[in-house]
């Protein structure tokens, strides 16, 4: 999409960024942009999610709201009127290489990786958990950012030393697992779990704070539950407000080989209806 005054520099999956085209009228900031793109499966999928784009954006800026008393990247300048439901202006940061992972359920990766040595990024948890069961207290599991294609890689605590030296690799942990409990708290008490999810982090250029950035807590980065259904168990106690019926609709109408199908309707309608109903229960 081309936006007057902003130069596209990277396009991710399913969201955009771009720089100022006149650094010296906006120095040291990013306009990120949030599309209407759905990915499952490393795929994106065909057609997208009407609204998503301003919805994740609608949470993103939310939470940043909710948690200010940790310092982000979020300015309070204007996206371009095109795009101002769905974009955010930022500082422009020097980015952390770690995705920092919090983690209070066994699931996902964490699941895949506790069933092969009873830990979680080297952490050791109790044995005998089950898939999708609430951790003793939330964990630390930081991923490395994979290369374009591949997969983000977990990776211990030492090798987050290894990386950025352990005071920056201790503060990263100590903040991360703030947030999360501060998020969770507020998830919490509004019948949502939130499972896990993922940070980004930067240092300011010039004070070298470090700054949460990214999107946070949204529906891409996290998996948030219904309280209720997870607590009554059963088959759906694990299904997220995401794209969840994405997922599933394609796992019965394709094997995951070549281009996926075009997404029904229907699909679509319940993928968007499940994105609002988060918001709507967590600003409620
Ligand atoms: C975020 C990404 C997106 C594609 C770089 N404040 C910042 N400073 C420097 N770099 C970034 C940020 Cl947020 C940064 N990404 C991820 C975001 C589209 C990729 F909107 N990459």
């Amino acid at each position: 999409m081309t936006l007057a005054g902003w130069r596209p520099q990277y396009s991710g999956k399913v969201r955009d960024l771009y720089v100022p085209e006149d650094e010296a009228l906006h120095p040291g900031v990013l306009l990120m942009v949030a599309s209407d793109r759905v990915s499952a499966f490393d795929h994106v999928l065909n057609p997208g999610i009407p609204g998503k784009g301003a919805l994740l954006t609608t949470l993103s800026r939310w939470w940043f709201t909710q948690l200010r008393e940790f310092p982000n990247h979020v300015l309070d300048i204007e996206p371009p009127a095109e795009v101002a439901d769905r974009a955010m202006v930022v500082r422009r940061l020097d980015m952390i290489p770690v995705e920092c992972v919090v983690r209070g359920y066994l699931v996902g990766s964490g699941w895949v990786e506790y069933q092969e040595s009873g830990t979680v990024c080297g952490i050791p948890l109790p044995a005998g958990l089950a898939n999708g069961d609430r951790l003793p207290e939330p964990i630390f599991t930081p991923a490395y950012k994979a290369q374009l294609g591949e997969h983000d890689e977990n990776i211990s605590f030492d090798q987050v030393v290894d990386l950025v030296g352990a005071e920056t690799a201790r503060e990263l942990r100590d903040v991360s697992l703030a947030i999360f409990r501060r998020a969770s708290a507020i998830a919490e008490n509004h019948g949502l779990i939130l499972a896990d999810t993922k940070f980004e982090f930067g240092r300011h250029p010039d004070t070298r704070e470090l700054t949460l950035c990214d999107e946070v807590l949204t529906s891409d980065s996290s998996r948030y539950w219904d309280a209720a259904t997870y607590a009554a168990g059963g088959p759906n106690r694990l299904d997220s407000f995401d794209k969840q019926i994405v997922r599933d609709w394609l796992s019965a109408h394709w094997d995951k080989s070549g281009t996926p199908p075009t997404l029904p309707d229907d699909v679509v309608a319940q993928t968007a209806a499940r994105y609002r109903e988060l918001i709507a229960r967590l600003t409620a």
